[in-house]
């Protein structure tokens, strides 16, 4: 991959209207995966996520709190970020939409539609609902409510728009021009029929409350939360300083990962305001599927939400970072379910990749006098593995680069199956008594391999990883993937006593 290239990636900035669930948790852990795997790739990242304050329905749980707005905010979005902290999310910013740089942004990006002709003075009259911040039309009413469910209410009042209406074959061309601007395809098909079937001007403005960013010469009006909440993702790379190294660099964003319910906001309404505005819209939206818990869905009034605080005390982080990662393809909904978490952790990672370590590791020890064994002549089983193991990046790179990050995990565990088939072929711990030259070439291999499955499988458990390249002496600077080709570890350098990395959980704690 190119050096220092640069890369762009967020997550949604969530409403503050409640505390963080798994959902959230989720979507930012998918983030800091690619964020870290593209800056072990040698890429310059930017890894933002954030906050989403404005609006009705913050504005109406800060009343419900009894709460000022503002100081509402501050203590929900203050959880987001010790929800960050806890899940070692690697964001390089944390925005919020009620800082003055975002006002700014929002209101230089109207300006820029305004002076385009792109939006004008109306009267909404038509449904709303606050839970979804979101416009219907009575045909898309199901049984008198949103088609997600959300209660809606009639809504009369003066009010901007968008000329929306403007946009759809110029964003059907956009779509046919970038075949990977929408992923999974599934979801690309949905957005692409929404927009065939024709798109009305959309109000970007509200008249009868006032939490939210002032419409410039006209403060009678706040801007609809959806234009204020995505431009976030201009604002913290420098908007509207277009000029600005941080905006040169990584605007258009290379993917904005969201979840399949806010698809259409990102992939229509967003490049539509960018290109009416007359900016680069971004490269690439993701959408990954919805968590139902133990079949059910997830909801407040089931009180069935995961705290994912409670998941890190009770699994711990990077099995809770493995498990969400693993169980579900990326883009496909998943159910979550305890017995599925403990299974994985003791499976994937105390008896696949643990053992492994543990066994080789402990042997070094015993056996090739506390230091990295020698590699004597290799054998085709041994060129095999070792093959297996350095092919893994152009692999995983591929499988990133379409956000398959299931199938990123998948491969590093197959190597980690075929170096435990390997381990039990070659036998060391028979060779330590007929051939020794032999046993430490079995064990270097292994060394190798496991010192490349360390390096790769930082990005989704770095804690552990960490533990792992401690245990194989890798220094700190010798742990990007650039590292990989230069194996493997001097014969001879010193390797300290192992440890068990990934503990088996014992039923009796669940
Ligand atoms: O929509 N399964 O914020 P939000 C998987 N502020 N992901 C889930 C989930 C679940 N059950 N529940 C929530 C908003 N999510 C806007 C976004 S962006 C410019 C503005 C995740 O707090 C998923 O990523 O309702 C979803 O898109 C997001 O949380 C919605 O968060």
């Amino acid at each position: 991959m190119p050096d220092g290239q640069s890369f762009y990636i967020t997550t949604p900035i969530y409403y503050v209207n409640d505390k963080p669930h798994i959902g959230h948790a989720y979507t930012t852990l998918a983030c800091d995966v690619v964020a870290r795997f593209m800056r072990l790739d040698g890429r310059r990242v930017h890894f933002l996520t954030g906050t989403d304050e404005h609006g009705q329905k913050v504005e109406k749980s800060a009343a419900a709190a009894g709460m000022d707005p503002l100081a509402f905010c501050d203590q929900v979005s203050e959880q987001f970020r010790v929800l960050a902290n806890a899940l070692n999310i690697s964001n390089d910013d944390f925005i919020r939409t009620t800082e003055p740089r975002h006002i700014a942004s929002c209101q230089a990006l109207w300006q820029r539609l305004v002076e385009r002709g792109e939006i004008y003075l109306g009267s909404y009259s038509g449904w709303y609902s606050v839970r979804d911040e979101a416009f219907y039309t009575e045909a898309d009413l199901v049984d008198g409510k949103a088609p997600t469910g959300a209660p809606v209410e009639w809504v009369e009042e003066p009010s901007y728009f968008f000329r929306l209406s403007a946009w759809g074959d110029k964003l059907l061309k956009f779509y046919e021009e970038n075949p990977s601007f929408i992923g999974p395809e599934s979801r690309k098909n949905e957005v692409v029929s929404f927009v065939k079937s024709g798109l009305r001007d959309l109000s970007v403005s509200r008249a009868s409350f006032s939490w939210g960013v002032p419409v410039p010469n006209d403060p009678a009006h706040v801007m609809y939360v959806w234009l204020d909440a995505l431009t976030n993702y201009i604002t913290a790379v420098g908007f509207p300083d277009v000029q600005s190294e941080s905006y040169k660099a990584f605007w258009p964003a290379n993917v904005h990962v969201v979840g399949k319910d806010i698809v259409r906001f990102h992939a229509v309404y967003w490049p539509a305001f960018l290109m009416a505005a007359e900016l680069a819209p971004p490269k690439g939206v993701f959408a990954h599927g919805w968590w139902t818990n133990e079949g059910q869905k997830i909801s407040k009034s089931l009180g069935n939400t995961i705290d994912p605080f409670e998941l890190i005390e009770t699994y711990g982080l990077d099995q809770t970072r493995y498990f969400l990662l693993r169980e579900v393809p990326f883009g496909q909904d998943g159910d979550f379910s305890r017995q599925a978490m403990i299974n994985r952790i003791n499976a994937d990672l105390a008896n696949n990749l643990g053992n492994l370590t543990q066994r080789v590791l402990s042997q070094v020890q015993k056996s090739c006098g506390a230091a990295a064994p020698a590699l004597g002549a290799l054998t085709a089983e041994d060129e095999a593995l070792l093959a297996q193991a350095r092919g893994l990046l152009p692999v995983l790179r591929s499988s990133m680069e379409k956000y398959e990050l299931h199938h990123v995990l998948a491969q590093l565990w197959a190597v980690s199956d075929a170096a435990n088939l390997y381990i039990d072929q070659q036998a060391p711990w028979t060779l330590k008594k007929t051939d020794q030259v032999r046993m430490a070439t079995v064990l270097g291999v292994l060394v190798e391999t496991i010192r490349i499955l360390a390096l790769l499988i930082q990005p989704v458990m770095p804690d552990s990883a960490a533990k792992m390249l401690d245990l194989l002496a890798i220094p700190a600077d010798a742990r990007g993937f650039d590292a990989i080709a230069n194996g493997p570890i001097a014969a001879g350098t010193p390797l300290p006593a192992p440890q068990g990395v990934f503990p088996r959980f014992e039923t009796a704690k669940a």
